[in-house]
């Protein structure tokens, strides 16, 4: 049967932990949803051709190049994937704008508020020719979240009162786990903060449909040089003799004001022993809470204060049924989703959008509202005024 649906050509550049996640996405997309356009993994962009090639041969991509200034420049490419370290986000993503492709770019969108200022008018500019962009937050695109959203705009927990979130890790608690671009500022931009802070700030945005406004920002840096990595893979390494500095933070403590007028409270580390990824938000309002926890991803738990109060309890929800965002497309009675199942929402919401001609969320605005916040706690935390002497 012929394919009479649009191809979409799609250039990924960068292939270690985020490539091989888009890559699921990719692959998976088209096979358990009825896309509107068709894409196709054309083109994987490496720095060297031989561990692109092997990237490539495992990934799925057709071919390899080592120059992304040439693939976007090409007629057969559609849209750039930028899953590159944060120091390469707005000069791939510009230019690929600029050359008229879509493009889809690995949260944080950039390391400075400057690049993600640049992006968002190179993004504006592009919409204008029905060039379209996203920012990779995949954690919107979890069922329990999207439901968490559903909820918060039915009035399900009355007017948001306050929102605590965090995002515990431990890959560094070891003192000895080695360095990695992650941990230098040059190419990550901040460290805890917006590696993973960025996705309880965009994760609040979501849920609540409010910005954050106002900061107060705590950075710690617990331990300021490790081993250079020998190997690395994803999050992990092997360490030499020869040590480094760490130039980022290791965790990020702030307070946020939301733009409905809530408090929240924000916590971000990769030093918290035994929490492996654990990004957790609770949001209270006025009649209710929703509570959520990745580490158990398929669970949405609300406690309605409405309820009698005799039998009230956070009532666990199995966001594992037809009925809930995405899941008819998987598996049925329960079985549940996982991680990579972001990745492939992610590609399914973004290929519905191309086709329909509409922006994606979340969008560049979406993603510098992001940037504000994360660029407010680090002017917030080299002030150290925020912080009150007890005189204890
Ligand atoms: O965004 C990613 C998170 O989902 C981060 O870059 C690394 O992977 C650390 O935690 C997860």
């Amino acid at each position: 049967m012929s394919d009479t649906r649009a191809p979409l050509r799609v250039a990924m550049v960068g292939y270690a932990f985020m490539g091989r996640a888009h890559s699921q996405g990719w692959r998976t997309a088209p096979r358990f949803f009825d896309l509107p356009v068709d894409p196709e993994m054309a083109v994987l962009v490496g720095r060297t051709q031989s561990s692109a090639e092997e990237a490539a041969r495992t990934l799925g991509w057709a071919e390899v190049s080592t120059d992304w200034r040439e693939v976007i420049e090409r007629d057969d490419i559609d849209l750039v994937d930028i899953c590159t370290p944060g120091h390469t986000h707005a000069e791939i993503a510009v230019a690929a704008l600029r050359a008229g492709k879509h493009v889809l770019v690995e949260k944080p969108m950039a390391n400075t508020l400057a690049e993600a200022e640049e992006m968002t008018r190179a993004a504006q500019e592009a919409a204008s020719n029905g060039v379209l962009s996203m920012v990779g937050f995949t954690y919107r695109r979890v069922p329990a979240v999207q439901l968490a959203r559903q909820l918060v705009a039915e009035g399900r927990i009355g007017e948001v009162r306050q929102v605590r979130a965090q995002y515990l890790q431990d890959w560094l608690a070891d003192a000895d786990a080695p360095l990695s671009w992650r941990l230098d500022k040059e190419k990550a931009g901040s460290g805890a903060l917006g590696d993973i802070g960025a996705h309880i700030v965009d994760l609040t945005h979501f849920i609540t449909g409010q910005r954050v406004t106002g900061v107060a920002g705590m950075l710690d840096t617990f331990v300021t040089e490790r081993p250079v990595a020998e190997s690395f893979s994803g999050l992990h390494g092997t360490g030499g003799s020869e040590r480094g500095p760490v130039t980022v933070d290791d965790a990020a403590l702030f307070l946020g004001r939301l733009s409905g007028g809530a408090p929240a409270t924000f916590e971000a580390t990769r030093y918290a022993w035994g929490r492996k990824n654990a990004m957790r938000i609770e949001v209270s309002g006025s009649t209710g809470s929703l509570a959520f926890d990745f580490e158990e991803m398929n669970v949405l738990s609300l406690f309605d204060g409405t309820d009698d109060p005799r039998t009230a309890g956070f009532r666990r929800i199995l966001v594992t049924e037809p009925d809930h965002p995405y899941i008819e497309h998987w598996w049925p009675a329960g079985h549940g989703l996982g991680y990579e199942h972001g990745f492939t929402h992610q590609v399914v919401d973004l290929c519905e959008a191309v086709a329909a001609g509409e922006q994606p969320r979340p969008s560049f605005e979406d993603g510098l509202a992001v940037q504000r916040v994360l660029d407010a706690v680090e002017r917030s935390s080299a002030d150290r005024s925020v912080m009150t002497e007890t005189g204890g």
